[in-house]
C-alpha cells in the first residue's frame, strides 16, 4: 500500500492562477544519454488573483534541477524548496524572469508522457499534465503563453527538429549538432506544447484557405511508411474545407504538421501546428489497412484538425472542462464523417459504441458526469463519457436549436472567447443567448452521471382521433449522486402506419422533437385517424435507455416501414435483443433453443432489398454483440450469452444459406476499389461469408480459405482470417494455423499489421484463449512497452473475448491483474486503462464477483502503485 493515499481535486476549489507567464523561451538540448531544458519564463502577478503572498509554486515531476535564477540572479538553496511535485520559491517580485535548467531522461521515460523516445525519434506528449515532466512550470490550461522553442540535437541522428508554430531560425554547431528555433504567435497552455527530433521523411502538400492564404501541409513519417500517407493528407484537406464551410473556421498558421509515432498512449494529439499521431491513426494503405482503419484515420485526422478551434484557439479553463473541447470536437468530427460517407451508418456505429462502452461506464464504479466535480488523476478522465456522451450532449443542443441557430451559437462562442480558457457554462451561455432558451435544466446532462431511463406507453382513442404518448423518466444512482434531478430530453418522434408516416403539423412534417422535462409527461397528437406505431427517439435524439412495449410484430413492421433509417436499424436490433434475451432464459433453464421464424423472415426481407445502401443492410443483419447483451443483462451470464448468440448466428447461417451464398457472390468484385460503394459491398460480402461459415455450409471453409489466399486488400484478408480462426470445425484447424503463419510471414515487417494479427488471435472464442494469449506474449513481435501491442493482445483479450476472459476458473482475471501490476511500473496511463474490465465485477455472478474482487484487491495492495491505477482500483472496490 502507498504511504500517502492520493486525494481528490475538486472543481469547487478552482482559483484563478496567482501568476501568469507571458513568454516562454525554451532551449531543449537532446544528448546521447539525457536532455537539458533551459527555460526562461517572463512572469507577472495575475491582476485577477487576490493572492497577496510572495511565494511562487511551480509544477515539476522527475526533473533534476541544475540552476534556478530570478531576474538573472541565481537562487541559493535557502530561497526555494522542492517538495514532491512542487517547486516553491519563497519570494518573487511582481514582474520577473524565471530561469531554470533541468536535466531529464527521455530514453528512460517509459510513461510516454513528457519527452520520450519512440524508435528513432524523440517526441513529447503534454496533455494533460506532461509538460511538468519537461520543465518547472504553471502546468494548467488557464495559463497561456507565447512560446519560442529552440531544439538542439545531433544532426545525423535527428536531422528533423520541430516544434509549434513557424520555423524562425536554424543553424549548425561545430560538434555535429544542429539547432532550430520555432516561434508560435498564438498564446497557448503548456498541454499544447510539442517537440519532435528524429530521422523522418516528409510528405508535403498545400491548402489555400477561404481567405486565400497558403498553408503548407507536412506529414512526417518513417521512410518505410511514406506510401501510407495519402489518405491522411486527403482527409486533412477535406477537414479544412469542411470546417470553413460548416463552421466558418479558417486555419490560422502558415504551416500544419503531423508526425507519426509508434509508441503513443492515445490516438493522436492536437498540439498547436504540430499534431502527433499514433501511427495506427494516420497511416493507411489498402494492402495493410482495413476499411474501418481508413475510416478511423479520416475521423482522427479531422478530430485533431477541428481542435485547432475547439480546444486550441478557445481552450479549457481547467480539466473539469475537458468535455468542452472533447465533446464538442467529437460532435464536429462525427458530423464531418457523416458528411463524407453515410450519415445513418455513422450514427449507427456511434450509437453502438455509446450503448456498449459508455452506458457500461455510466453504470459502473467509475461513472462520472460529463463535467466531473472531482478527480484524483486527470489521465483517467479521457473516457467515453467525456468524449462520446459529451458529444451526445452537444448533439442534443443542436437538435433543440436546429442547425442555423446552433451555428450562430458557435460563431458567438468562438468570437467571444478566442484566445481564452473557458468553461462548459460559457459554451452553453452562447447557445442560450442566440436562442433565448433557458438551459438551466439542460445542465443536468453535464452535472449528473448515469444513463436516464425513459419509459413510454401509448393510448389510441379512435373516437377522439387522439394518440397519446406517456413518458416517465428516471435515472439510477451513481457514485457521486444518489438522487437525480429530471433531465431535459429531446425526443424525436414519428407516427408510422402501413401507408407511411403521419403528418404531425400543418406543414406536413412527419418528425417532431418533443421536449420531455418532467418526471411524468403526456403528449397528445390530435387528428390521428388510424392507430400508428410510434417511432421513438429517431436518430437516437438523446442518450437514454428507452423502453416501449413493442410487440415483435410491431418491431418487424418498423424495420420495414420506418422512414427514419436509424430507427429501422434500431427496430431490428430490438427485435434480436428481445429474442436473444428470451433464449438466454431458455438456455439457463435447460430448454432447447429454437429460433423464432420472424427473425429469419425479417433477415430474408432485408437481404432481398435492392434499393438499400449495402453498408446499412450489413449493419441491420449484424446481431447485437455479446457485450451489448451483457450491458443489458441484470446479471451477466457469460456462458448463456455466448451460446445464444452463437446459436442464432448458426441458425441464421443455416436457414438462409443459399441467400448468403448468393449475396456473397453478387458482392464479390474482381478489382479492388476504395469508393464508398465498394466499401459497402465489401462489408455485406464479408458478413455473408461469415454467416455461411456460421451455418457450417460445406463450401464455406474453402470459400473462406480462397478469399484469404487471394485477397488483394486487408479488409478481405483479415475478415477471412477471422472466420478461419474462429471456426470450431476440426477440419478448420490446419487451415487456420496455416493462414496465421502465412499472415505473419507476409507482414512481419509491418507493426500495424502485426497488431491485427495479435488482435485476431486475442479475440478468438475457441477454448484455450488464455493459453494462446500467454504464448503470444512471448512472441518476439510482442512488446510490452508499446501501447498498441498491449492493447492488441491484452486489451482485446480482456475486453473483447467475453467467454475466454471470464473463464470461471478466474485465470483471466489473474492474468490481467499480473499485467496491470507490471505495466503500472512502466506506463501508469496504460495500466489503469487496462484495469477497466475488472472494475465491472458487480455485473457478474457471485463466483466471478469474488474472483474479480480478489484480483482488484491484489492490484490495490501493490506497493508504490501509481495515482492512475490507485484511483481506478480504489473506486472499484
Ligand atoms: N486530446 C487528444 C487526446 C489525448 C489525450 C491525452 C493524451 O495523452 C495522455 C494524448 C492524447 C484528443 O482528443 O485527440
Ligand atoms: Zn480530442
Amino acid at each position: 500500500m502507498r504511504d500517502a493515499q492520493p486525494g481528490n481535486i475538486y472543481l469547487k476549489d478552482y482559483e484563478v492562477p496567482r501568476f501568469l507567464i507571458d513568454k516562454t523561451e525554451l532551449r531543449v538540448e537532446i544528448g546521447d544519454k539525457d536532455a537539458t531544458v533551459l527555460a526562461n519564463l517572463t512572469m507577472r502577478r495575475n491582476p485577477a488573483s487576490n493572492y497577496q503572498g510572495k511565494s511562487l509554486s511551480l509544477h515539476g515531476v522527475q526533473l533534476e534541477l541544475q540552476q534556478l535564477a530570478v531576474d538573472g540572479r541565481a537562487l541559493s538553496k535557502a530561497e526555494y524548496e522542492v517538495n514532491g511535485e512542487e517547486l516553491l520559491i519563497h519570494r518573487v517580485p511582481d514582474n520577473f524572469t524565471l530561469t531554470s535548467e533541468v536535466l531529464i531522461r527521455p530514453r528512460e521515460n517509459t510513461s510516454l508522457e513528457g519527452l520520450f523516445k519512440s524508435r528513432t525519434m524523440y517526441c513529447t506528449q503534454c496533455e494533460a499534465q506532461g509538460f511538468r515532466k519537461i520543465t518547472y512550470y504553471l502546468d494548467r490550461p488557464d495559463v497561456m503563453s507565447e512560446f519560442t522553442t529552440t531544439v538542439v540535437a545531433s544532426k545525423s541522428e535527428c536531422p528533423v527538429l520541430l516544434s509549434n508554430g513557424n520555423l524562425h531560425d536554424w543553424g549548425a554547431l561545430d560538434d555535429g549538432r544542429h539547432w532550430a528555433t520555432w516561434h508560435d504567435p498564438f498564446l497557448k497552455p503548456a498541454y499544447l506544447f510539442a517537440l519532435v527530433a528524429g530521422d523522418l521523411s516528409l510528405v508535403e502538400d498545400s491548402f489555400t484557405t477561404c481567405s486565400g492564404r497558403d498553408v503548407a501541409l507536412k506529414l512526417y513519417v518513417e521512410e518505410k511508411d511514406i506510401e501510407k500517407c495519402g489518405h491522411a493528407m486527403d482527409s486533412l484537406k477535406n477537414a479544412m474545407v469542411w470546417d470553413e464551410e460548416v463552421y466558418g473556421r479558417e486555419y490560422d498558421l502558415d504551416l500544419y504538421m503531423i508526425v507519426a509515432v509508434d509508441d503513443f498512449n492515445m490516438g493522436a494529439m492536437e498540439n498547436k501546428g504540430l499534431n502527433i499521431f499514433n501511427t495506427s491513426c494516420v497511416l493507411a494503405h489498402p494492402s495493410t489497412t482495413t476499411d474501418d482503419g481508413f475510416k478511423r484515420v479520416e475521423a482522427v485526422v479531422a478530430h485533431e484538425y477541428f481542435h485547432n478551434w475547439s480546444g486550441n484557439r478557445v481552450t479549457c479553463r481547467d480539466w473539469f472542462q475537458l468535455s468542452l473541447k472533447e465533446g464538442f470536437t467529437v460532435f464536429r468530427d462525427s458530423q464531418f464523417s457523416a458528411d463524407m460517407g453515410s450519415a445513418t451508418v455513422k450514427r449507427v456505429e456511434d450509437v453502438n459504441m455509446l450503448r456498449t462502452v459508455q452506458f457500461a461506464e455510466d453504470s459502473g464504479p467509475t461513472a462520472h458526469p460529463v463535467q466531473p466535480a472531482y478527480y484524483m488523476e486527470i489521465s483517467n478522465f479521457y473516457t467515453a463519457t467525456i468524449y462520446e456522451k459529451g458529444s451526445e450532449v452537444v448533439r442534443m443542443i443542436h437538435t433543440l436549436l436546429g442547425p442555423e441557430l446552433f451555428r450562430r451559437g458557435t460563431d458567438i462562442y468562438f468570437e467571444r472567447h478566442d484566445g481564452q480558457a473557458v468553461t462548459i457554462e460559457d459554451f452553453v451561455a452562447a447557445m442560450a443567448d442566440v436562442s433565448e432558451r433557458d438551459f438551466t435544466q439542460f445542465m443536468n446532462w453535464y452535472r449528473q452521471a448515469g444513463t436516464p431511463r425513459l419509459s413510454v406507453t401509448s393510448d389510441y382513442d379512435p373516437q377522439q382521433q387522439q394518440f397519446s404518448l406517456h413518458f416517465s423518466q428516471s435515472c439510477p444512482p451513481t457514485p457521486e449522486c444518489q438522487e437525480k434531478q429530471p433531465y431535459h430530453i429531446p425526443v424525436s418522434v414519428g407516427l408510422v402506419t402501413p401507408s407511411g408516416d403521419l403528418p404531425l403539423d400543418a406543414k406536413g412534417n412527419t418528425t417532431q422533437v418533443l421536449e420531455i422535462t418532467q418526471p411524468e409527461q403526456t403528449v397528445v397528437f390530435e387528428g390521428i385517424t388510424e392507430a400508428p406505431v410510434p417511432s421513438l427517439l429517431r436518430g437516437f435524439s438523446a442518450p437514454v435507455k428507452l423502453s416501449y412495449p413493442y410487440t415483435l410484430d410491431q418491431l418487424s413492421f418498423l424495420m420495414g416501414h420506418d422512414s427514419d433509417g436509424f430507427n429501422r436499424w434500431n427496430a431490428g436490433q430490438q427485435l434480436s435483443i428481445q429474442l436473444m434475451q428470451a433464449l438466454v432464459t431458455d438456455y439457463r433453464e435447460g430448454t432447447p433453443l429454437v429460433l423464432d421464424q420472424r427473425l429469419v423472415e425479417a433477415f430474408a426481407k432485408v437481404l432481398a432489398e435492392t434499393d438499400t445502401d449495402k453498408a446499412m443492410q450489413a449493419l441491420v443483419l449484424m446481431l447485437p454483440s455479446e457485450y451489448l447483451l451483457a450491458e443489458l443483462a441484470e446479471v451477466i451470464d457469460v456462458e448463456a450469452i455466448h451460446q445464444v448468440r452463437r446459436f442464432m448466428c448458426r441458425e441464421l447461417g443455416r436457414e438462409l444459406r443459399d441467400t448468403w451464398r448468393a449475396t456473397y457472390l453478387a458482392n464479390s468484385e474482381k478489382v479492388f476499389e476504395m469508393s464508398g460503394a465498394a466499401v459497402a459491398k465489401r462489408s455485406l460480402k464479408n458478413l455473408s461469408l461469415r454467416y455461411l461459415l456460421n451455418g457450417a455450409s460445406d463450401d464455406s471453409l474453402s470459400l473462406m480459405h480462397t478469399q484469404f489466399m487471394e485477397a488483394d486488400n486487408m479488409t478481405d484478408r483479415l475478415s477471412a482470417l477471422n472466420g478461419l480462426v474462429n471456426d470450431p470445425r476440426e477440419e478448420a484447424r490446419p487451415l487456420s494455423e496455416q493462414a496465421l503463419d502465412k499472415f505473419y510471414n507476409d507482414w512481419q515487417h509491418e507493426p500495424l499489421v502485426l497488431n491485427q494479427w495479435f488482435q485476431t488471435q486475442a479475440a478468438c472464442v475457441l477454448p484455450g484463449g488464455l493459453e494462446r494469449v500467454k504464448v503470444l506474449m512471448e512472441h518476439p513481435a510482442f512488446d510490452f512497452h508499446n501501447p498498441n501491442k498491449v492493447r492488441s493482445l491484452i486489451g482485446v483479450f480482456c475486453n473483447s473475448n467475453l467467454i475466454n476472459f471470464h473463464d470461471e476458473a478466474g485465470e483471466g482475471y489473474r492474468f490481467l491483474a499480473d499485467n496491470v501490476i507490471a505495466l503500472d511500473k512502466l506506463n501508469p496511463q496504460i495500466a489503469s486503462r487496462q484495469l477497466t474490465p475488472l472494475t465491472k465485477w458487480r455485473r457478474y455472478d457471485l463466483t466471478r464477483q469474488a474472483l474479480m474482487r480478489e484480483e482488484l484487491a491484489r492490484v490495490l495492495a501493490e506497493p508504490g502503485l501509481s495515482r492512475d491505477t490507485y484511483e481506478i482500483a480504489s473506486k472499484s472496490l
